[in-house]
């Protein structure tokens, strides 16, 4: 195992990556921005170092001082969370290439699935169901019109290089597939310098469904079951929860397979979640894998009684994974709402300043995530998630019910958050069902 480890990030992910390394007898140093100097989780590492200012390209996402940083630390690896550079094949290459282990997968690997249009290709190779679509790459608006009249509109076009839900278009016809395959382009080649595109058919009120993996370095692959992401707003995930509440034993137990057999195929190692679309039959479809441990892992930790942390902090310093999927029990039903610093009279604008009051739900099946504190300061800098609020309880009934006394019992003052949301969410017949699909907030929640 490691000595120490730096961790190239902040907040409440930052707070649970120091607790998994001390967990295991780790020291951890983390990296903060000169906005974050103060912040009461670098308290609880064994040292902080001030990388830069406020904005994140000067200090976050800043790999020179990042990589001086952990020289200077003299640590082992470094683990970079979720978000800034966790899915910088260039950070992990230079993390290596300085003798630093890069918690997380290969460079190379990072770089094969987060091109969409390649993951996709390994997929179909590793015989997981893919949505209807091209083969690889579609060049121009002529090839677009000919295979969306040949698999049937409505379709989308998506980004190789996009991801999340960024430089999409849908199409109804060939009149807007034309403007839609434009505006991708210039959409994607803005966004991620790669115009590169790629079509599939557009799954109507589809579910977003996640396999949990994890893979070592001796070629073991377990999976964790998977996590329900579908109320989402604008591709910001509210809330996740396990199992997902329309999947059958039998379905389940196919999607979770053909996930290992993807991770597999990719030689992948460390955490891993492959993402799939579930329609209204039920069919699963691949579309893409992240490559990061990723901010709903909890939901995940709870059903098995597994650290996925410790995990991959395990698998990257060499470890293998002692476990088999038989162990890999899944109990009961957890659920996370995410606390954002939003107004939702302001259509979700951020909603930074200082927290008066800050009191904490606890009890029963009660697991809440968060580095906020009363007196800290939220920053407009950063993602505005203040807290993961994790719930587990036997049935999806019983964790709904704990979940809203929770919900209640979090007071964030003067600061708007969500929690009036997702009290509203959790409260509606069509959530207690569990027969919403991606639209619901839209559709449903309306002012
Ligand atoms: C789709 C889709 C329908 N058909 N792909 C959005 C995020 C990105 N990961 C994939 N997304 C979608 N891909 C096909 N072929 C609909 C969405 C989608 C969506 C997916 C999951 C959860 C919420 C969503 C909201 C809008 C669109």
């Amino acid at each position: 195992m490691f000595s120490r480890v730096l961790i190239a990030n902040r907040g409440e992910i930052a707070l649970r990556i120091i607790r998994a390394c001390h967990e295991l007898g780790v020291e951890a140093v983390v990296v903060h921005s000169e906005a974050d100097r103060g912040a009461a989780y670098l308290e609880s590492a064994d040292g902080a170092i001030c990388i830069g200012p406020a904005a994140a390209g000067k200090s976050y996402l800043n790999i020179p001082a990042i990589i001086s940083a952990a020289e200077i630390a003299d640590v082992d690896a470094i683990h970079p969370g979720y978000g800034f550079l966790a899915e910088n094949a260039h950070f992990a290459e230079v993390c290596n290439e300085c003798g630093i282990t890069f918690i997380g997968p290969e460079p190379a690997s990072m770089r094969q699935l987060g091109d969409k249009v390649a993951a996709r290709n390994l997929a179909k190779k590793a015989r997981v169901p893919c949505v209807p679509g091209s083969e690889g790459e579609i060049k121009d608006e002529a090839e677009a019109i000919k295979l969306a009249n040949k698999i049937g509109y409505p379709i989308i076009l998506k980004a190789a290089a996009g991801g999340g839900g960024r430089g999409m278009r849908v199409a109804h016809n060939d009149i807007s597939l034309r403007k839609a395959f434009a505006a991708a382009k210039t959409e994607a080649e803005a966004a991620f310098k790669n115009g590169t595109l790629y079509l599939e058919k557009f799954i109507l009120e589809p579910r977003h469904v996640e396999v949990q993996v994890m893979a070592d370095k001796s070629g073991n692959a377990i999976h964790f079951y998977e996590r329900d992401c579908t109320i989402q707003r604008r591709h910001q995930k509210l809330i996740e929860e396990s199992p997902c509440p329309v999947l059958d034993e039998k379905t389940r137990e196919e999607l979770c397979k053909a996930a290992l057999r993807l991770i597999k195929e990719a030689k992948y190692h460390n955490a891993a979640t492959c993402e799939f679309l579930l329609d209204r039959d039920k069919n699963y479809y691949f579309i893409e894998v992240n490559t990061r441990i990723q901010v709903e892992h909890p939901v995940s930790e709870l059903v098995t009684g597994q650290d996925l942390i410790k995990w991959q902090l395990k698998i990257a310093s060499g470890q293998t994974l002692d476990l088999r999927q038989r162990d890999i029990r899944h109990s009961g039903c957890a659920m996370e709402c995410r606390i954002n610093a939003e107004d939702p009279a302001r259509g979700f604008a951020p909603n930074p300043g200082r927290v008066q009051k800050f009191i904490v739900p606890g009890g029963p099946g009660v697991r809440v995530d968060t580095h906020m504190y009363q007196g800290a300061v939220i920053s407009p800098y950063y993602d505005s998630m203040i807290a993961k609020l994790i719930v587990h309880q036997p049935t999806r009934e019983e964790t709904i019910a704990t979940m809203k006394r929770a919900l209640r019992e979090f007071k964030i003052e003067p600061i708007k958050t969500t929690i009036p949301a997702h009290i509203k969410i959790l409260s509606h017949s069509l959530f207690a069902k569990g027969t919403v699909d991606t639209s619901f907030i839209e559709r449903h929640m309306g002012a």
